[in-house]
C-alpha cells in the first residue's frame, strides 16, 4: 500500500518536461481546461485530477448499479472484473470484433441506466471534452461503426492492476484510427474506492514494446514489485476523475478494505486542430 496521496516529482531526469512543476494538476469539473489537455500532451502533467466530478449521492447510486448489473472477468484477463466490453478484448478476432460493434450500443445504454436517476457522469465528461477543446470531442469509429464508450472496471481486495501501458495502435495495429493517435489518455470516475489502498500508481519511463512484452512474462502486465517505486502515486477520492497519459507504465495497488469501482475510457489525441474521439 502506497501512503502519500500525491507525490510531486520536481526535477525527473526521466520524464518529458523538467520543468519544477507539480506533475499531478488538480481541477474542477468547471475548471477543466484546454491547457489540461495540453499539459497532458507536453508531460507537464502526468495526472489531472478533478476533484468530486461526481457528487457522493451519485456515487453511491452508480456504484450500486454497477453492482447490480454484475461484473465479469475480461475475455482475456480473467482476474480483471469490467461490464461491458473492451476493445482490447477482441484481439482483432472477427467474431469478437462482430460482438463489439453490435454489444457497444447496448452496453452504452447499461452504464446510463445503472445512473439513473442520475445523469450519467460520464455523458456530463463526453459534452465537457466537446465543449473545451476547440476542434471538439467525439465519439471513436472504426470500420464505420461506432465503438463503445464507458467500461466498468472494479479492483477486489488484494488484488491489483498490473503495470501496463494502453496504446490503441497496439491494439488495432495498421488500422488508421488507432495508428493515427499522437497521445492517448486514460480517463476514469471513482464510484466507490477503499479506505486503505487503490491508488493509481504511474511510472515516467516508457518502455518500448518489446521490453514491455519481455518483462511481463505472459501476463497482461508487469508485477508491480518488479518495478523500481512508482513516481507518482495518487489516491483517487470518491467521485473523483483522474485523466492521465495512458501509453505511459501505470497499475493499481490493491484495495486493502473494499472494492474500488470506476468507469473508465480513453480519450485519443491527434493534434490541437483535430477532434478529440473516445472509446473503451
Ligand atoms: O483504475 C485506474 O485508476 C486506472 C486503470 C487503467 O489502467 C486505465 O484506465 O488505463
Ligand atoms: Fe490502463
Amino acid at each position: 500500500m502506497y501512503t502519500s496521496s500525491v507525490k510531486t516529482i520536481d526535477n525527473c531526469s526521466n520524464c518529458q518536461s523538467n520543468c519544477g512543476q507539480s506533475f499531478v494538476i488538480e481541477t474542477d469539473k468547471y475548471g477543466l481546461s484546454s491547457s489540461h489537455i495540453k499539459a497532458l500532451v507536453s508531460g507537464k502533467a502526468c495526472v489531472v485530477r478533478v476533484s468530486a466530478f461526481a457528487n457522493q449521492h451519485a456515487c453511491d447510486v452508480i456504484s450500486n448499479g454497477q453492482a447490480a448489473m454484475g461484473f465479469e472477468p475480461y475475455i482475456n484477463v480473467s482476474e480483471v472484473r469490467k461490464i461491458g466490453m473492451a476493445f482490447y478484448e477482441t484481439e482483432l478476432k472477427a467474431d469478437l470484433l462482430d460482438a463489439y460493434f453490435d454489444l457497444a450500443e447496448k452496453n452504452r445504454q447499461e452504464f446510463r441506466r445503472a445512473c439513473e436517476p442520475y445523469g450519467s457522469p460520464l455523458d456530463s465528461l463526453r459534452a465537457i471534452l466537446d465543449d473545451i477543446w476547440p476542434a471538439g470531442a467525439g465519439l471513436q469509429t472504426m470500420f464505420g461503426r461506432k465503438m463503445f464508450v464507458g467500461l466498468s472496471r472494479m479492483v477486489e481486495p488484494n488484488t491489483t492492476f498490473l503495470a501496463h501501458h494502453d496504446i490503441f495502435a497496439e491494439d488495432a495495429p495498421g488500422i488508421e484510427e488507432a495508428e493515427s493517435l499522437t497521445a492517448q489518455f486514460a480517463a476514469n470516475i471513482y464510484f466507490s474506492v477503499p479506505q486503505k489502498g487503490g491508488e493509481l500508481l504511474m511510472w515516467h519511463r516508457n518502455l518500448t514494446t518489446s521490453e514491455f512484452d519481455e518483462q511481463r512474462k505472459g501476463k497482461y502486465g508487469i508485477s508491480i514489485e518488479d518495478l523500481p517505486a512508482p513516481d507518482v502515486i495518487v489516491k483517487p477520492n470518491t467521485g473523483d476523475l483522474l485523466l492521465f497519459d495512458s501509453r505511459k507504465i501505470h497499475a493499481v495497488a490493491s484495495p486493502q478494505d473494499s472494492p474500488r469501482r470506476a468507469v473508465s475510457f480513453f480519450v485519443g489525441y491527434r493534434g490541437e486542430d483535430n477532434p478529440l474521439t473516445y472509446w473503451s
